[in-house]
């Protein structure tokens, strides 16, 4: 009888602080061996000393999340995990979101009801904050944070999701008491409405000036007044999706005051500029409208900087699923919206981690460890998955990846997903991963994809494990 499931042979395997050369023995789903000349497996992979990391945890995705009509999400958990796993993430943190009226329960147990039976990867909830009642704050929340729902996200804009800074304070002191991690899109709402006000009076609709109604110190204003509010409650907090230096500046200030502020950026920061919303009045540039926008190649490199010194905790994909022609997308019936009308979000979950180990990686901008610790170990202690996953450990799921090193352009036509395009058509990458193997199954074989509906579980979320000591914090980085 073999002494393993499964065996990975000649890996160079990386972890978020080692590379090292062994073998991988897998049983029932968990890692239980690491060393050389392991015994036979039932199943065998010869890694010949490709680098072998983590499966990617893509901590902020969205799946089949219900929209105001005629918007759909192109993706399901069906879609979205399948192609989050042919590009090498293993868990997705996607979002059920509460809408103004209804009850965070309803929306969670709706989610479930969503998620059921289709992820081929292992899930957990974040959840959506927008309407945070007496009730939602005394009772379903510390409730849903006890049942394994420990992170949050809250909107300083957008007008069905948006909080005030009263109940930011109030969500706040929830996450507080609780050790709950709270999430911030943090860009200033009231600028925004009269930035785009100004400029739908001018006839400026194209959506290029989706990037003029969000300018960088939207973003700078609502991160540095995020960053207040949690110290007045003394409270960490997680920037999402940051864009570019103004945002980074504030973290690093906050920072430099002993305050623990987390920071997520997405890869559409480091690959995509302003000028891809369109240089002229063309509606192409809908593919890329996104908030914040893309910046340009100034912030980009402040982006990698932040990444390669530890700005930085976390890259999501923020995948917000939207067709560009197809039913429910930014081009409904063929139509040229305005720009405030056209649905917010790219898709990414497919292309997040092999973006960066080729342009990252392979570029020399990070070192492979960084690689792991931002897309796969940080992730999961912010949310409290570690060392179950983002790890290569002894008694951790057997969630890996093993690259191959090649030149390919990437198109649409190879990716997973639903959507009938990618913002990244055509660019040119030195990597994508070879085999994806979630809890010992390959569920990628670098041709094929081999996972099943259902075969993914519904992970609770332990309390983030991510909170470096305040001196550390204070070091500025
Ligand atoms: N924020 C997100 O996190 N995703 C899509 C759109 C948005 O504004
Ligand atoms: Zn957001
Ligand atoms: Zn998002």
């Amino acid at each position: 009888m073999a002494d393993f499931d499964l065996v990975i042979r000649n890996a160079q395997a990386v972890t978020a602080s080692d590379i090292f050369h062994c073998d991988i023995g897998v049983r029932d789903g968990r890692v239980v061996q690491l060393g050389l000349g392991l015994g036979a497996g039932t199943h065998e992979i010869d890694a010949a000393g490709r680098a072998v990391t983590p499966g990617g945890v893509d901590t902020h995705c969205h799946l089949d999340q219900p929209q105001a009509p005629p918007v759909v999400s192109a993706d399901d958990f069906l879609t979205g995990s399948r192609s989050a796993a042919c590009g090498g993430t293993t868990t997705v943190i996607p979002f059920a979101a509460q809408h103004k009226g209804q009850s965070l329960r309803e929306a969670v147990d709706d989610y479930h009801r969503r998620a059921n039976g289709k992820s081929c990867i292992d899930y957990a909830f974040h959840l959506i904050v927008s309407d945070p009642t007496p009730t939602v704050l005394k009772e379903e929340l510390p409730a849903l944070i006890a049942e394994g729902y420990t992170s949050f996200k809250i909107y300083m804009t957008y007008d069905d999701m948006k909080l005030d800074d009263r109940q930011i304070l109030e969500v706040l002191d929830v996450a507080r008491s609780h050790g709950a991690m709270a999430m911030i899109h943090a860009e200033n709402s009231d600028c925004i409405a009269w930035l785009t006000g100004r400029l739908q009076a001018a006839g400026k609709t194209a959506p290029r000036y989706h990037a003029h109604a969000r300018p960088l110190l939207v973003e700078r204003e609502a991160t540095h007044r995020a960053i207040a509010l949690s110290e007045l409650v003394d409270v960490p907090i997680l920037i999402v999706h940051v864009s570019g230096r103004e945002a980074v500046e504030q973290i690093r200030w906050g920072r430099a005051h002993g305050l623990q502020v987390f920071a997520e950026t997405c890869p559409q920061y480091l690959f995509l500029t302003a000028e891809d919303l369109g240089i002229d009045d063309s509606y192409e540039g809908a593919k890329c409208v996104c908030s914040p926008p893309p910046r340009d190649k100034a912030n980009q490199q402040v982006i990698w900087d932040g990444l390669a010194d530890g700005l930085f905790t976390v890259i999501s994909s923020d995948h917000a699923p939207y067709n560009f022609e197809g039913e429910g997308g930014k081009h409904p019936a063929g139509e040229e919206v305005p720009f405030n009308h056209i649905p917010n979000g790219i898709p990414g979950i497919e292309t997040r981690m092999a973006l960066l180990w080729s342009e990252g990686v392979l570029g020399g901008r990070i070192t492979p460890q960084k690689f792991v610790e931002l897309t796969a170990t940080n992730p999961a202690k912010a949310y409290g998955l570690h060392p179950r996953k983002g790890t290569i450990a002894v008694g951790g799921d057997a969630d890996l990846v093993i690259w191959d090193e090649r030149e390919l352009v990437l198109t649409n036509g190879m990716l997973h997903h639903a959507v009938d395009y990618t913002p990244y058509e055509g660019m040119r990458l030195a990597a994508w991963p070879g085999t994806t193997i979630a809890r010992g199954q390959v569920v990628w074989d670098g041709t094929r994809y081999l996972g099943q509906a259902g075969q993914g579980r519904f992970l609770p979320c332990g309390l983030p494990t991510l909170l470096p000591a305040r001196r550390e914090m204070a070091a500025g980085r």
